[in-house]
């Protein structure tokens, strides 16, 4: 019998905030019990992979397209997990309910209760069940394997282990805003949507304190579209 993955993948809010993603990563080494790693890439995955693969079961919600855009809006890191119906369960739990005001109150110490920003801004993606790690596991395989070919599973568990420590090490001592002050501004603009700009500036100078220079520099300006995204991601609930 084929043995089961699950698709774990960081996603751009984790990737921009450093240590978020640093301490995302560090909490499944710590505390998933055998963790096995087969893939640990940057990548931008293209739109139409996400809209018409990934994230197919939610078109047409009123989050589609804005979610499509989050995922796109900076690289993402994804990982391919040995999994088993108890991991995959245990990384769920450890990283939360989907909604991040939900997750606060319900799961305060998982990932996206401690790290979200808001709403669907909920730090990474886990595979939900057997079913959906079997069915994402496969459409990321192909899609993968056509960019990477026989690469793509060329590192041992072991070296990959050693890739996502050193990415911790790189990060985990950036420094990190309280998720309170994105919920405050977030709240702030879903009520008054005519502070667009001041909150999307004000986002733009959280984001970059927690940043790293490549991010600052970068020529398409991903901390700036991430803030859209932010003011966006407020202003989608109203
Ligand atoms: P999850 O498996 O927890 O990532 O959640 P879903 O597959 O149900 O949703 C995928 C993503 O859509 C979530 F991560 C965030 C986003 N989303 C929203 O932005 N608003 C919603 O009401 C529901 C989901």
């Amino acid at each position: 019998m084929n043995e089961v993955k699950m698709v774990f993948f960081l996603k751009p809010d984790a990737v921009i905030r450093r240590y978020v993603g640093a301490r995302t990563l560090k909490t499944l080494l710590d505390k998933v019990d055998g963790i096995e790693f087969l893939t640990f890439l940057k990548i931008e995955p293209e739109k139409d992979f996400l809209a018409n693969q990934h994230y197919v079961e939610h078109k047409g919600k009123f989050f589609f397209d804005w979610l499509v855009d989050f995922t796109t809006v900076a690289p993402i890191y994804f990982m391919m997990i040995k999994a088993t119906p108890e991991k995959i369960e245990e990384t769920r739990r450890i990283l939360g309910p989907t909604l991040v005001q939900k997750a606060a109150e319900e799961a305060p110490e998982s990932i996206r209760g401690r790290y979200g920003i808001y709403g669907g801004v909920n730090v990474a993606h886990a595979s939900d069940s057997e079913k959906s790690a079997i069915r994402e596991s496969n459409i990321w395989e192909q899609y993968l394997l056509n960019v990477y070919g026989s690469k793509l599973y060329e590192k041992s568990p072991e070296n990959i282990r050693k890739d996502i420590e050193r990415y911790v090490s790189q990060y985990i001592d950036y420094p990190i805003i309280d998720n309170l002050r994105y919920i405050e501004l977030s709240v702030r603009l879903e009520k008054n949507p005519s502070l667009r700009t001041e909150i999307k500036q004000k986002f733009i100078e959280l984001l970059a304190k927690e940043t790293s220079e490549d991010f600052l520099r970068s020529p398409n300006k991903v901390v700036e579209k991430l803030a859209e995204i932010l003011v966006k991601n407020a202003l989608l609930r109203k």
